[in-house]
């Protein structure tokens, strides 16, 4: 029987710590960090997602700064307000909840965003830093989920790692996580000729596709770490993950739970990343 990451018991210590940071910034400087998230529409899980946000930026001590547009929103509404946020500076960290909807262009927005306040890390400038080892930011999800892993104790050197899913906000940016810490990794899409294949060699599985119950456990091998990324909703409304949690914990050495696993790692990285972008424009 696999060991449970207890995500939320991981991020709650992450928040406190960058908590006791925060009032010491604040106590050196003045400085409080500023996180600004924008909801365009009202997606019933963003909407979740983004007063999860909200109340961890009330324990950590930062202002928060909430920006609700109507899903008729136009590309250039959203974009100046984005600019104005730029400007503002009492705003250190700009996070635009995605998806948005069809007719932005979620590129262009992402763009607007100055890469000093992009703390999803989705700015080419800091997908750039990243891809080359030297970064200021790393996207909540998978740096959340590198705490995860090392909270086992072991070691990502040498292992032989899956991605499932080729995401920019997730599997992407995973992949190259995991191949700085001398990972060996492979990532997997809807075109990989023998996904179960791919998946049983892993000893770190990772799956981010989308799809409940993708992962069962033939695709898992004796022992692997399994990190499941899945925000699945089934018809009631429950949420569950891309692995099928039953059966998989039964073969694992360690695996995440749905909900209280990778989602809860994702906000406490946020406010790490708010903590940062805060200190770093203390220093200008
Ligand atoms: N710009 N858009 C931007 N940045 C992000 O980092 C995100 N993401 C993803 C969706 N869009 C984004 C999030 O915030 C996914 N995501 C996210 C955030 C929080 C949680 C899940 C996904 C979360 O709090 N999950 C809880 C359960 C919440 C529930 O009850 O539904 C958990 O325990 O998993």
């Amino acid at each position: 029987m696999a060991n449970l990451i207890n995500g939320k018991e991981i991020a709650a210590n992450v928040r406190e710590k960058v908590r006791l940071e925060a009032l010491e910034l604040k106590n050196r400087t003045g400085i409080i960090p500023g996180l600004a998230v924008i909801l365009v529409g009202d997606d019933p899980a963003s909407k979740i997602y983004v007063n999860n946000k909200k109340k961890a930026c009330a324990e950590a001590g930062f202002n928060s700064f909430e920006h609700l547009l109507p899903a008729s929103a136009s590309q250039d509404e959203l974009i100046a307000l984005i600019d104005s946020l730029n400007a503002d500076p009492s705003v250190h960290g700009i996070l635009c909840q995605l998806p948005l909807p069809g007719h932005i262009d979620e590129r262009a927005v992402i763009n607007a965003i100055s890469p000093e306040k992009d703390v999803d890390a989705f700015h080419p400038v800091n997908v750039g830093k990243i891809m080359i080892g030297s970064y200021d930011f790393l996207p909540c999800t998978p740096a959340g989920i590198m705490e995860l892993i090392h909270s086992t104790g072991i070691s990502v050197s040498g292992k032989k790692c899956t991605v499932v899913g080729r995401s920019n906000i997730v599997g992407k940016p995973m992949a190259m996580l995991l191949l700085h810490e001398n990972g060996t990794v492979t990532v997997c899409h809807s075109k990989t000729a023998d996904l179960a294949a791919e998946c049983r060699s892993a000893d770190i599985l990772v799956a981010a596709v989308g799809k409940a119950k993708l992962i069962t456990a033939d695709m898992v091998k004796e022992g692997a770490i399994v990190i499941d990324v899945g925000t699945n909703r089934n018809s009631d409304g429950k949420l569950c993950g891309d692995v099928d949690f039953a059966e998989v914990e039964k073969k694992a050495s360690y695996i995440t739970p749905v909900p209280g696993g990778v989602g809860p790692m994702t906000i406490a990285t946020l406010m790490r990343n708010t903590l940062t972008a805060a200190e770093l424009a203390s220093k200008k």
